[in-house]
């Protein structure tokens, strides 16, 4: 049973998405010019006194910002401060948190959608990072915000306790490396034009997009120091959540439209990739997410009406059309 109404739980994903992007913009401000950031050249064919300027560490920075704060549905985050609230955990650290969790997911995006992976123009209904800035500040952009992410989770500011902090490292370089999404992307690249079974398919999917969901949902329970059980419980809940999340996505490639998603849609069928959809059909693919969601929130019993955002984010994502 969800109790948090519909237009509750938007209120609530606004009020993490204003931190997270209030955090976001100060951590990717273009700092004080120094002589260190920015090369002053003097070249030869301009007159005396005119300079032209390398920005270096500016440029990245300002196409880092182009795709971090150009919307999303912003549910990692949310998933990382309700987990928190769990726990008793400071909004500050639950922030910064998934502000670490969300330039993982960011990059993930910017470099799925180069050409030589997804090759996409468009992506939250803005031309995606290489049309705008070229491949090459793409390439670096994504670089710049996973290495990022790690240096914010290695600061004092997450939890004061250096072994937590090494926890949450572990977990989330786990979650997002070979052992993760990068082995779910290569998975997924090396599966084009291949028939794949049931099973095979949800494991392409559990390491390319459901470890980020369980890692951004466990960690509210590595900040609080959660026993291993309640850890586990809510990862269990994220990685049946993230699963149906696939499905609605793959659903939405299917019957969406571009103007509706913001992203281009029949992806999957012109890349000859299989989904759950495309092996099991329209309506048996929208019934089974229906059963993910059931289970998902049942894992959810112990932690009682405190987890009532995160039930009603599981019944959200399955029926949104972005
Ligand atoms: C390049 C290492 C590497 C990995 C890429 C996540 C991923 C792996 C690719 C994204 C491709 C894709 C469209 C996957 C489907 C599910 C998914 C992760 C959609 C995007 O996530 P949302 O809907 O995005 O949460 P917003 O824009 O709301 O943040």
């Amino acid at each position: 049973m969800v109790h948090t109404s519909p237009e509750a739980l938007q209120e609530a994903i606004q009020k993490v998405s204003r931190s997270l992007e209030d955090r976001m913009a100060e951590l990717l401000s273009v700092p004080e010019r120094s002589s260190s950031t920015v090369i002053s050249m003097n070249k030869t064919s301009k007159q005396d006194g005119e300079t032209s300027h390398v920005r270096g560490a500016d440029t990245v920075l300002e196409a880092m910002r182009y795709s971090a704060l150009s919307g999303g549905k912003r549910l990692r985050p949310f998933l990382t401060a309700c987990s928190a609230s769990l726990f008793g955990v400071s909004w500050e650290a639950a922030i910064e948190t998934a502000v670490a969790i969300e330039f993982i997911h960011t990059y993930s995006l910017i470099h799925d959608d180069l050409p030589a992976m997804d090759n996409d123009d468009l992506r939250r209904g803005k031309p995606t990072l290489h049309k705008a800035y070229g491949e090459a500040a793409a390439i670096l952009a994504g670089d710049g915000m996973l290495t990022y992410a790690f240096q914010i989770l290695a600061s004092p500011k997450i939890h004061s306790d250096a072994a937590v902090r090494c926890d949450l490292i572990n977990a989330l370089a786990t979650a997002s490396g070979c052992w993760g999404m990068v082995g779910g992307q290569m998975m997924d690249l090396e599966a084009e034009n291949v028939t794949l079974s049931v099973d095979e398919i949800i494991r392409l999917q559990r390491l390319k997009t459901g470890e980020l969901f369980a890692v951004s949902c466990e960690a509210g329970g590595i900040l609080g120091k959660a026993p291993g059980m309640m850890r586990n419980l809510l990862r269990a809940y994220a990685l049946d959540m993230g699963l149906a999340f696939q499905i609605t996505d793959d659903l939405l490639d299917v019957e969406g439209t571009r103007t509706e998603t913001g992203k281009n849609v029949n992806k999957d069928k012109i890349a000859g990739k299989a989904t759950l959809v495309s092996v099991m059909g329209v309506e048996r693919a929208r019934e089974h997410s229906q059963r993910l969601i059931e289970q998902a929130i049942s894992h959810l019993s112990v932690f009682d009406k405190k987890a009532d955002n995160l039930r009603a984010l599981a019944e959200f994502v399955i029926s949104r059309k972005v």
